[in-house]
């Protein structure tokens, strides 16, 4: 009987592979002399879609595909939806009139996507999802998604509990700070969670609210857990900004962050990772926001009408105080 632990690292290796022979598969396919576009020369024109400008992650991603676009001579047409899917369903529509080579996008939400993607194809423009992807069961309506497991981010986000109490009485009574609803990494992030800690009764998610992916909403959720719940011993965050809102609200309760409130995060960027080396934060699963090279490489082929991978997963590791103290110096986001 294969432990829950050596279920989560064998998806998570299997993971890695995936994404190394995805981009390997892409490096083999006779890369692009970068002259941008696939064809005679000519500017390949992307239309994209962002999310917003939410988090730390976020900033790091637009940067990510900003440089990208400009190092591969891509013209980018940029829209930042502010966190709304109708401001993306109007910038998707946008790009289709304007008669973009390729349109990619961050799908604030999961679902409610099918009719826009079906003008796209329509259009014969083709799609490529970045980083969330969308729920719609007709997989013609885009060409690849790149992104993380968010299921497995939650897995090692709950296994590394699970280790950190190995042994230990419970009730171990958590607290959970969920993305933006109906977003990918939140659902997901929460299920994979839960389907690690469920394994041992002594876990006991004592209450879990949307913090937005926002420091201002995580302060906010954190502060009125506090006054509901005078025994949080965790707090799992799906992302670094939320948990460092939290950091703030519980140190203004009095409590020390990393001692007498566990917290597991996701993301690592610079500040998560930061207050991860300075022992307020335990533990954060790497995501990586840095996908622009990749997706401009990837546009480049489905222009060209090359076959890509249909999922190409980002790799990421995750880190501890140590860890985090070793790759700051370095960090490039
Ligand atoms: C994850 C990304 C999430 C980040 C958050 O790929 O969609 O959105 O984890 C960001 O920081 O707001």
């Amino acid at each position: 009987m294969r432990s829950l632990e050596d279920v989560v690292l064998k998806k998570w290796s299997a993971a890695v592979l995936a994404g190394a022979l995805a981009v390997g598969a892409l490096a083999g396919c006779g890369g692009d002399d970068g002259d941008g576009g696939g064809g005679g020369g000519d500017k390949l024109v992307m239309g994209f879609s962002q999310v917003g400008a939410e988090s730390g992650w976020r900033t790091a991603n637009t940067k990510s595909i900003q440089e990208s676009a400009a190092a591969a001579g891509i013209e980018l047409k940029f829209s930042d939806a502010q966190g709304k899917q109708e401001n993306q369903i109007k910038a998707i529509r946008s790009f289709i009139a304007q008669r973009v080579d390729v349109i990619a996008f961050s799908p604030v939400v999961e679902s409610g996507w099918d009719p826009v993607l079906k003008e796209a194809k329509d259009a014969n423009i083709p799609v490529i999802l970045t980083d969330r992807s969308v729920d719609s069961t007709d997989k013609t309506l885009y060409k690849t998604f790149i992104g993380s497991d968010f299921v497995l981010e939650g897995q090692k986000a709950g296994l590394w509990l699970t280790k950190e109490y190995e042994g230990k009485p419970g009730p171990v009574n958590i607290v959970e700070l969920q993305g933006s609803p109906g977003a990918a990494p939140a659902n997901d992030r929460k299920a994979g969670f839960a389907e690690v800690i469920k394994k041992d009764p002594k876990f006991k998610v004592i209450a879990s609210q949307t913090g937005q992916f926002t420091r201002t909403d995580g302060k906010e959720v954190m502060e009125a857990f506090l006054k509901t719940y005078p025994d949080i011993d965790v707090l799992y965050a799906h992302n670094d900004d939320m948990g460092l809102g939290a950091i703030e609200a519980i140190e203004a309760a009095g409590k020390k962050p990393g001692t007498d409130i566990k917290i597991v995060t996701v993301d690592a960027v610079k500040d998560g990772m930061t207050a991860l080396s300075q022992g307020k934060i335990n533990f954060i699963v790497e995501c990586s926001p840095l996908l622009g090279p990749q997706l401009m490489d990837l546009a480049k082929k489905v222009k060209a009408g090359e076959q890509v991978e249909t999922r190409v997963l980002t790799e990421e590791t995750t880190f501890n105080k140590e860890q985090a103290t070793a790759a700051l110096p370095t960090r490039k986001y």
